[in-house]
């Protein structure tokens, strides 16, 4: 590969000059936070190159873009990546030690860019990272929110949002590209004109507000090959420099609101995961950055074709979730509207272009808009749907003559809701879930008649990770033992860890893996001493659970058997006990009462059984506060065991189920989302499996016939447990505290069935599997031997796959090479 050969001397001089020009200091004056800014942007220049002649050769080649557009994007820091894509990591590593700096404090003083919120946000992540390494063009869009994802603090056990101000100490690889500014506009009415001439009817949007979009790019660094994408976020501004219409010169009241809208629009991110709250603002938010994304696209294309009917040829947008579905009726606006389409014109490059990718089956995360805001904040996109959804229903009908139950249930328009994924799905020309079962899932259940209408349109694409962030740089000892072993071609082409399935048997090979193993424990316990006041044991089974806390991941599933193994060892100390450490990482949504107080349950077990001596540390529990991209790199190096224990069929598919398992930790889980094609890839002796099927489960749903109270008649130990969520065990100064998740078990007062996320139904079952994880880990060679087979079987699991099947079966982008001077 003909990159650029890093000088250090160039460099040093480099992060010298950056020091002096932003603070006017010498090295020894400057803080860290000042230093990561110099080394940044020494590292930035060394991005730029590539950046300028990316863009230059896809100019020439003028090829097919995709872009990726998605409210999320949880990025996480960028220099370490940066300097692994650029292959300099080590190179920079010496530079800096030549100069007295320690590249892990100067990689420690950026911020995550936590532009989202979990799953999906990441996953748009890895996407880029895959695209940029693959050679494919892409674009992400997305907000450049002034607040990302709240940091979490943990006080007296319950958990605080502190407001995460990332960008306060100024971003060094972002770039403001005003040039490229676009005007969004929200409200008003919308006045027809007829043109003789033409004979057609044109619609303007008269009496508005907008906001000027103006876009900041990142570099997206691909892995050794001199390309580089870019993420566009689009930041809000008011409108000053856009002419107000005539019809509103000199209306200061207006000018006010729109700085006020500006000001709200980008400000901060939702911080719902899975889960829909129906907000005005958000949908100002989609809208927003939609439109200036289409804008731009339509506008790049026209800079060098004629044609707009055939600017499917050049561009494809995938849909991350529903959130951007607006962009089919923008596209079609702006193809009707400023480009002149005929409506079967418009349609024809519309449906050609979108494409959409479900997330999730929560019936909770639906996106439905009520009409009266959807048309009063859009009412020229709100007209587009009306006459999208008119046709879509005469389709309906046509198919399914005298059947309204479909169109009840199919409709975009109905019952006063604009329904968003059934916009996606009539537009798009590809439905895509994110693991096997969970398209099954939808193909069968939730997208039922959907599937039954247009069946060509759903397709499956199994999620996938980075391994350039989650193991090249989260785990760098393991990278470089793997490295050592088979070659460092597994860096941009995972599948070939399947090597390392002739060391599984190997003493010496185990012992090596293991002792990395042991030093990422240790590294991990240093950063729980030293930001929970936390003493952990290396030597105890790291069991791991993090990810957005949400019912049915059920955290409290995992808790409550904490709970019962306490209870365990107090009644028989004298027990055989390999000694265990819980460790929990999760963000609850602000406004998520019973997940808030989960998060207290298990930070106020934690304070009973760390501080009980009397059990001898066999059991710690440790709750990570602010658990993000940047410590979840170390926290999936150290686990020894991954719990993955959604109710079956909830979880679509799961991604940290994937970063484990590359960094050698079996799964501890259900038969749900992605966990399937991990057992299927890894073999179900290395795995825990546990619980109800995802058919199991639906049946119950659908048919009633579950019980969770006869459970807690019959089972003495469950009894104990939930007892002692209101007895004041764990919350002696309250023990009404957990009278709430006492009762969403038991209770059937409320109106949801009593345990809706099936944890009486799993626990024992649960409760086996880890026993069976016990057993396992004290034959030492045939836990080596699983967590090794666990790295070697987990090449399918890269995003680079996913997005190459994204490539081949829905996008069809071809191949960049970019070369530099
Ligand atoms: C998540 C799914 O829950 C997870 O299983 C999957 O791995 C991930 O998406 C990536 O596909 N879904 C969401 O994060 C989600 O639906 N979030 C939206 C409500 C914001």
């Amino acid at each position: 590969m003909a990159t650029k050969k890093f000088n250090k001397k160039e460099f040093i001089r480099e992060v010298k000059a950056n020091v002096k020009a932003l603070y006017r200091k010498n090295l020894e004056e400057a803080t860290q936070q000042q230093l990561f800014q110099a080394v940044s942007y020494a590292v930035k220049d060394e991005i730029i190159e590539n950046w300028l002649a990316t863009q230059e050769q896809y100019e020439k080649d003028d090829p097919k873009y995709v872009y990726y557009m998605s409210m999320e994007f949880l990025m996480g820091r960028a220099l370490g990546n940066n300097m692994i894509n650029l292959t300099i990591y080590d190179d920079v590593k010496e530079a800096l030690e030549e100069i007295g700096l320690d590249i892990n404090v100067i990689e420690d003083q950026e911020p995550d860019a936590a532009l989202g919120n979990g799953g999906l946000g990441r996953l748009a992540a890895c996407f880029l990272d895959s695209l940029a390494t693959l050679g494919y063009p892409a674009y992400g869009c997305g907000i450049r929110y002034r607040y990302g994802m709240f940091k979490q603090k943990i006080e007296d056990g319950y958990q605080v949002e502190v407001p995460d101000n990332w960008l306060k100490d100024g971003n060094p690889f972002e770039l403001r590209r005003p040039e490229y500014a676009k005007e969004v506009k929200f409200g008003g009415y919308v006045r027809v004109e007829y043109d003789e001439k033409t004979g057609r009817n044109y619609y303007k949007q008269e009496g508005y507000q907008s906001v000027r979009a103006v876009p900041y790019d990142f570099p997206i660094v691909g892995y050794n090959n001199n390309i580089v994408n870019t993420l566009r976020i689009w930041d809000a501004e008011a409108i000053s420099e856009f002419q107000l219409d005539s019809f509103d010169k000199g209306d200061y009241r207006k000018a006010v609101e729109q700085e006020n809208l500006a000001r709200n629009i980008v400000e901060v991110l939702y911080p719902n995961d899975n889960h829909y709250a129906g907000k005005e603002l958000r949908l100002k938010q989609q809208y927003f950055f939609i439109s200036a994304s289409v804008q731009e696209a339509v506008a790049k294309y026209k800079k060098n074709h004629d044609d707009i009917r055939k600017f499917y040829e050049k561009a494809t947008f995938q849909l991350n979730d529903t959130h951007p579905t607006v962009a089919v009726a923008e596209l079609m606006r702006i193809l009707l509207d400023e480009e002149g389409l005929t409506w079967d014109e418009a349609w024809e490059v519309t449906s050609k272009t979108c494409a959409y990718t479900n997330h999730t089956i929560m019936a909770e995360a639906l996106e439905k808009w009520p009409i009266e805001l959807f048309s009063r904040l859009l009412p020229r996109v709100y007209q587009i749907i009306e006459e999208i959804n008119r046709r879509f229903v005469a389709q309906i009908e046509a198919k399914y003559p005298g059947d309204f139950e479909k169109v009840r249930k199919m409709a975009i328009i109905f019952d006063g809701q604009v329904k968003m994924a059934h916009l996606a799905i009539a537009a798009g020309y590809s439905v895509n879930g994110v693991a096997q079962l969970h398209t099954e899932i939808l193909k069968h259940q939730e997208l039922k008649d959907f599937y039954e209408m247009m069946p060509e349109k759903f397709n499956n694409k199994t999620n996938g990770i980075t391994q350039r962030r989650f193991l090249l740089h989260g785990n760098p000892l393991l990278a470089s033992w793997i490295t050592d072993h088979i070659g460092d071609e597994w860096i941009t082409d995972l599948p070939q860890l399947s090597k390392l399935k002739v060391y599984v048997d190997d003493p010496k090979a185990q012992q090596e893996f293991m002792n990395i193993k042991y030093q990422n424990k240790v590294r991990l316990a240093k950063y729980i001493q030293e930001h929970n006041g936390i003493e952990v044991d290396p030597r105890s089974i790291f069991d791991v659970q993090v990810k957005r806390l949400h019912e049915y991941k059920r955290q409290l599933l995992n808790i409550l058997h904490v709970m019962y193994l306490y209870n365990q060892i107090k009644d028989h100390p004298e027990m055989d006990f390999y000694p265990r450490t819980f460790i929990f990482g999760a963000k609850a949504a602000a406004g998520y009462r019973r997940a808030k107080l989960t998060i207290k349950l298990i930070n106020s077990v934690a304070d009973v059984i760390n501080n009980d001596a009397s059990i001898k540390n066999k059991l710690k529990v440790v709750f990570i506060e602010d658990y993000r991209v940047s410590n979840a790199e170390w926290i999936f190096a150290a686990a020894d065991v991954s719990e993955q224990i959604s109710t079956a069929s909830k979880e679509a598919s799961g991604t940290g189920n994937m970063k484990f398992m590359l960094n050698g930790a079996p799964t501890l889980g259900t038969m749900d989302g992605a966990n399937v094609e991990i057992v299927e890839e890894v073999g179900k002796e290395n795995a825990f499996i546990f619980g109800l099927s995802a058919d199991e489960v639906i049946n119950y749903e659908q048919n009633g016939g579950y019980h969770p109270e006869n459970i807690f008649n019959s089972d003495q130990d469950i009894r104990r447990v939930l007892m002692q969520l209101i007895n004041g065990e764990y919350a002696p100064d309250d023990p009404e505290r957990f009278r709430e998740i006492y009762d969403s078990l038991l209770n059937t007062k409320s109106s949801d069935r009593a345990d809706t996320y099936f944890i009486l139904a799993d626990f024992r079952s649960y409760a086996d599997a880890q026993k069976r994880v016990e057993e396992a880990y004290r034959d030492e060679a045939g836990w080596a031997k699983m967590a090794m087979l666990n790295t070697a079987c987990s090449g399918k699991f890269t995003s680079d796959r996913t997005i190459q099947q994204y490539v081949d079966e829905i996008w069809h982008l071809k191949k960049e090479t970019v070369k530099v001077k």
